[in-house]
């Protein structure tokens, strides 16, 4: 047991009290002791020479003394490598799954244009995008089509068993080189982030226990995923393999004088499973592009999953939840949603109703919809094992329990008590876990809340999961916890989604899940998970936000406020106006810590809360905007600095800021007392949205940040949807700068349906000493429009806000 595993038991030991999590320990370790296959002695082996290669369709096979390497090109540009024969299939992150509107992913076509062919040292594979270049040894490098070196894989070891009896396949470490500007970015929702510092991070998907900081690692999603910025260009490169394993990052150096750079690296080592990976290269928006295309397209969250939502764990009655709704109501605060907790269950057991404290829920739910207020209930995995409950019975008549290898039901424990664990590697299994949620729609439930899904089992010592001897079906091929573990999340992600669409059909599921892996944004998105209340948590949630985006999944946020204790008034006003600009905006906490509600933090926060809400509100077109963005592109909500300028290093350290989509820069506060603080702009011309002055990127300003807001710029140029003083959607156009032009895009659309999106596009432009917009394409505006920042000509003659008629005349009137 490793420190961290300590300090999670004695969490978890206090979280669920009792001898429960003692005994399920060391039943687990038992069932380990006896079942996992021991590894026998090991041989060491590395590719050695080549000695003949094929082409095939996109690439072609390297014979090699000890192994075979695959490349191969596929259509978009994505590179496939996998040694000893592995293929991309069968694949966890590829798999297209449950899919509605094309959300898929899938192995694409091989780029036939693309031929592996002699090369001095070796062999190379050309393609539009990449070069491949093989050595004679084994290394692999990945190129700009201007030569540029991404990335350098050389030569993989593996440990081969001696007497290949135990069936087990061969732990494999492989390093790699990058140049010495390249910055990591990814690996899932890493609280150290966004920009990775040199050290271990593990993969293997993890419940910290109670709370988390900067500090813990890995957490609830790991993924083998890094995104890769250098000088030299972005990529984004994929290990797919669902196994335990380590990333290790080292720092490069720029030789200071000496002219010798030491590069920059990574090696992976894995447990097991096959050695293969993706790489895709390009702009950052097209490395999201492709590998969305590649492991499906983020689900397009229903428009009211954008609004504010509340929870509490530990709300424990329907007047209590009345009654925070009232408070909201009375204030005139918006309110979207609110998420019941594990404490409306009967005794915790999932898919019941505590009918004492929640007599009638689908009149709750009802009550509540008539104030434009939606209901999401969490689901956890763990079925009380009980005979006589509806899930544990219908769960062992369809056979869907995980099981040890002598045939018996896995235990462990949860919140219910003693509890059994659905296998989502089984397709039967899912479709009867599935069903399931008929019984929260019929509550009145709009969406769920995916918890505990690492899954977890509390244990006294040790991991508190399922021992790794657990038997899974894996889609039918069979296999253990080792390899099920880290896409238990997924599965159930998949099964929630499917079982949403049928029950369902016209309405878009809401979904959101703790753990996950590679491909969870097919189904829903995240949230941070239990961070810790203090201002180290502020930062770590952002961090999360940001790394998760840019390995796939755009949804998410923290819980507002923080999960433990009681936040200072400042800090939840901090955290408050930060989840303000985020995907998932939800202030929700511990039974154990205090309420999040935006008034019990004194008249002032109150006032402040309710003008970060405003934002929101007024925000929303644009956010629904970039919803269908992420959903068309893969492009996440909330992009770090170097998105659009990935050549510029100062911003690649910089995690206290982000884009919101292409138009706004946010700058949150994150340390306490601040009343001002420093932006690091990238290129371009920026307005200062308070007060609409310019500055000129790139380099750095100094804005005000008084309590009350946040620096927000927006980028000259741009125009974006937003709700106007009337509720009706207008267009906020930031003036270009002289002599340019600038442009955005609005997509309208279904609601909570599948009906396809509108897209509109338009350009902004001076003519004449007056910013016009037009439509792209012509035609009438058809919106209101509102000129902001440098309105008449020159750059810093006057700034103020003009607004426009929907026709596109004149002006109707002009601010200071
Ligand atoms: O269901 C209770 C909590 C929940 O409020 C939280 O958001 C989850 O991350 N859940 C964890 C289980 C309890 C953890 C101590």
């Amino acid at each position: 047991m490793d420190a961290g595993d300590l300090v999670r038991s004695i969490r978890m030991a206090g979280v669920a009290g009792g001898w429960r999590p003692a005994r399920s320990a060391w039943r687990r370790r038992r069932t380990d002791a006896r079942d996992l296959p021991r590894r026998g002695p090991e041989r060491a082996r590395v590719p050695g020479a080549a000695v003949a290669a094929e082409p095939e369709p996109g690439g072609g096979a390297v014979r090699f003394e000890r192994s075979t390497l695959r490349v191969r090109v596929a259509v978009g540009g994505a590179v496939f490598c996998g040694w000893d024969g592995a293929q991309p299939e069968p694949s966890y992150a590829l798999a297209s799954g449950a899919s509605r509107n094309g959300s898929g992913g899938g192995v694409p076509e091989p780029d036939v244009r693309a031929v592996l062919e002699p090369d001095k040292d070796g062999w190379r594979v050309v393609s539009e995008r990449v070069t491949v270049l093989v050595s004679r040894h084994g290394a692999v490098e990945i190129r700009t089509p201007g030569g540029l070196l991404l990335r350098r894989e050389l030569p993989p070891r593996w440990w081969d068993a001696v007497d290949r009896e135990d069936g087990e396949s061969a732990r494999w470490v492989q390093r790699s080189q990058t140049p010495a500007d390249a910055r990591v970015f990814g690996l899932g929702g890493r609280a150290a982030g966004p920009r990775l510092p040199a050290g271990a991070y593990r993969l293997w998907n993890t419940d910290p226990g109670g709370s988390f900081g900067p500090g813990d690692d890995p957490l609830y999603i790991t993924m083998p995923v890094q995104l890769v910025v250098a000088d030299a260009g972005c990529h984004l490169v994929f290990h797919d393999n669902t196994r335990d394993g380590q990333i290790t990052l080292r720092d490069g150096e720029e030789g200071a004088g000496s002219g010798h750079d030491r590069p920059g690296g990574c090696e992976v080592r894995m447990e097991g499973g096959p050695l293969r990976y993706w790489v895709i290269a390009g702009t950052p928006a097209r490395v999201l592009s492709a590998w969305t295309a590649l492991t499906g397209r983020p689900a397009l969250p229903p428009r009211w999953a954008l609004g504010h939502q509340h929870s509490r764990w530990g709300f424990g009655s329907a007047q209590e939840v009345r009654r925070v709704v009232a408070g909201y109501r009375e204030r005139g605060l918006p309110l979207s949603v609110v998420h019941l907790d594990i404490d409306h269950l009967d005794g915790h057991r999932v898919f019941t109703v505590d009918a004492g404290r929640f007599p009638d829920l689908p009149g709750l739910a009802q009550e509540l919809g008539e104030q434009g207020i939606r209901l999401v209930s969490i689901v956890d995995p763990a079925v009380k094992a009980e005979p006589g409950l509806a899930a544990y019975d219908s769960g062992v008549a369809a056979d869907a329990f995980v099981k040890d290898a002598r045939g018996r039901q896995v235990r462990g424990v949860v919140w219910p008590g003693e509890a059994v664990f659905p296998d989502f590697t089984d397709p039967a299994a899912r479709a009867w876990w599935g069903g399931l949620y008929a019984e929260r729609l019929a509550q009145g439930f709009a969406g769920v809340w995916h918890d505990m899904n690492e899954p977890v089992s509390f244990a006294a010592f040790g991991d508190p999961t399922l021992p790794r001897s657990a038997r899974h079906s894996l889609e039918g091929r069979g296999g253990d916890h080792r390899e099920a573990h880290n896409v238990y999340a997924l599965g159930m992600a998949r099964a929630g989604y499917q079982a949403l669409c049928e029950l369902r059909p016209d309405r878009r599921p809401f979904l959101f899940s703790r753990s996950g892996w590679a491909g969870l944004q097919r189904y829903g998105g995240t949230w941070s998970g239990d961070v810790a209340t203090d201002w180290a948590g502020l930062r770590a949630s952002l961090a999360l936000v940001l790394g998760l985006g840019l390995c796939g999944v755009p949804y998410s946020g923290p819980d507002v406020g923080g999960f433990t204790g009681t936040p200072e008034p400042e800090l939840y006003l901090r955290w408050f106006q930060l989840g303000a600009y985020l995907p998932f905006f939800r202030t929700h906490s511990s039974i154990l810590g205090g309420l999040r509600e935006p008034w019990e933090f004194g008249p002032e926060v109150l006032e402040h809360a309710r003008a970060a809400l405003a934002e929101r509100t007024r925000l929303m077109p644009y956010l629904e905007t970039l919803a269908h963005i992420a959903r068309g592109t893969g492009a996440p909500y909330v992009r770090p600095l170097w998105w659009s300028s990935p050549a510029d290093r100062a911003l690649r350290e910089c995690g206290d800021a982000f884009l919101l989509g292409d138009a706004l820069l946010v700058a949150p506060v994150l340390e306490p007392g601040a009343t001002g603080r420093a932006v690091r702009l990238p290129r371009g011309r920026w307005y200062d949205t308070a007060t609409g002055q310019a500055h000129r990127g790139p380099g750095q300003v100094l804005l005000a940040a008084p309590v009350g807001r946040v620096p927000v710029l927006a980028r000259a140029g741009s125009v974006l949807p937003v709700t106007g003083p009337d509720g009706e959607p207008e267009l906020e156009v930031w003036a270009p700068r002289a002599g340019r032009t600038g442009s955005g895009v609005v997509f309208t659309g279904d609601p909570e349906g599948w009906g396809a999106p509108r897209m509109e596009r338009f350009v902004s432009r001076w003519d004449g000493g007056r910013v016009v917009v037009e439509r792209d394409g012509g035609g009438e505006v058809g919106y209101r429009v509102r000129v902001r920042g440098d309105v008449e000509g020159d750059a810093g003659t006057r700034t103020g806000d003009v607004t426009q008629r929907p026709e596109g005349g004149g002006a109707e009137g002009a601010g200071a």
